[in-house]
């Protein structure tokens, strides 16, 4: 994983980021679509030179249940590409059955010794691959794809691809969502699999924090920070409930509001390809900026009407060049309001939000797909 931060606080969040959570199903402000096979059941983009199709499907259904009482389940499955689907990742399509319940997924490319971490967790874990609210549970997996609503395959120049060596699997993180929806799943994602040799790509990551109050019609007990907080811990464990506290810690503690921001040094230089935006039902807007207030500032990436159900990467119209003294900066705003509003919080309290992964919660995270 191309991390472009480095603290201590940085690393416990990574984890939370890679979960990417609450991929509810609508955008705001109108009601829940029915997404998903739309953008699988269109016709994929021709192949390229030396690029070939291989359909990976999940060995066997898997019915979600959120713990703790909760609608949202994150699960893992170790997902073997074969000899077939080694080589350079240059495209892929994720293609999700149950589309009730599937909200969004993220692929991670493990080593071989990495695949051997997983198979044990795999094995202690009944029924089908594990629960991962975290992340892939296994450090340094490398982020390969994602899908989430308006996720279409995007292909970029075809010199560069992500690699994926002989030996190596894939862990397919799902986040289920059965509030509207129920019974078994069994995805699959098309990959695009080049057998050139490319210039390796790896995804980025810039996590801004979210400190967004209740609105003034608006109280209850986890209208305070602290108990939302709290709320968090119980229902994805200690590492997403120190997220928020990394968070304001890294990008410098904020009055709370609907606009963050957070600067993030780069410390790794390299070319950035595409970028798009994350946050969940209560996002309004979102901003990568490189180099924000100098003379050489430029937008990375500018969402003014954020739509949940378009999260499709956007390519740069040529690869952008970052290096060592270079921050980029992600904002976010979100809207409280939207609670009122939108269905899927009918049953919910009113909370002070903060970065978490469930439907409730909020993210604030550009993602960057860049080469060395
Ligand atoms: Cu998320």
């Amino acid at each position: 994983m191309n991390r472009l931060w480095g603290t201590t606080a940085a690393l416990v969040l990574f984890g939370a980021l890679a979960a990417c959570g609450t991929q509810e199903a609508a955008a705001p402000p109108v009601a829940t679509p029915k997404h998903g096979h739309s953008a699988a059941e269109e016709k994929p983009l021709p192949l390229r030179d030396g690029e070939r199709f291989v359909t990976l499907t999940m060995p066997e259904p898997y019915t979600p249940k959120g713990p703790n009482g909760g609608s949202d389940d994150y699960r893992c499955f170790l997902i073997d590409p074969g000899t077939e689907g080694s080589g350079f990742l240059t495209g892929a399509q994720f293609q999700p059955l149950n589309t009730a319940v599937v909200h969004h997924a993220i692929f991670f490319r493990l080593s071989p010794e990495q695949v051997a971490e997983a198979k044990k967790m795999d094995t202690a874990a009944p029924g089908q691959g594990w629960t991962c609210f975290a992340d892939a549970g296994v450090r340094e997996a490398g982020w390969v794809s994602h899908w989430a609503p308006g996720t279409t395959e995007t292909l970029l120049d075809p010199k560069y691809g992500h690699p994926v060596p002989p030996g190596s699997q894939l862990v397919m993180q799902v986040h289920y969502n059965t509030r509207a929806g129920s019974g078994p799943d069994q995805s699959a994602i098309r990959l695009r699999v080049s057998d050139k040799q490319l210039e390796p790509l790896s995804t980025a990551l810039f996590p801004g924090g979210v400190e967004l109050p209740c609105t003034a019609e608006e109280s209850g007990p986890l209208c305070e920070r602290g108990a939302a907080i709290q709320d968090i811990g119980r229902r994805f464990g200690p590492e997403s409930q120190a997220t928020p506290d990394g968070l304001a810690q890294m990008c410098g503690a904020a009055e709370p509001g609907p606009t963050q921001h957070c600067d993030i040094p780069v410390r790794r230089p390299g070319l950035l390809h595409a970028l798009t935006g994350h946050m969940h039902l209560l996002g309004r807007s979102i901003k990568v900026e490189l180099n924000p207030g100098k003379a050489e500032a430029r937008t990375l990436l500018d969402v003014p009407e954020y739509n949940f159900d378009n999260q499709a990467l956007v390519p740069l119209a040529t690869p952008v060049k970052v290096g060592q003294g270079d921050v980029v900066r992600v904002t976010c705003t979100h809207d409280a309001k939207l609670r009122s509003m939108l269905p899927q919080f009918e049953k919910e309290e009113p909370r002070y939000v903060v970065w978490g992964e469930g439907t409730a919660d909020e993210m604030c995270l550009g993602v960057a797909i860049m080469s060395a």
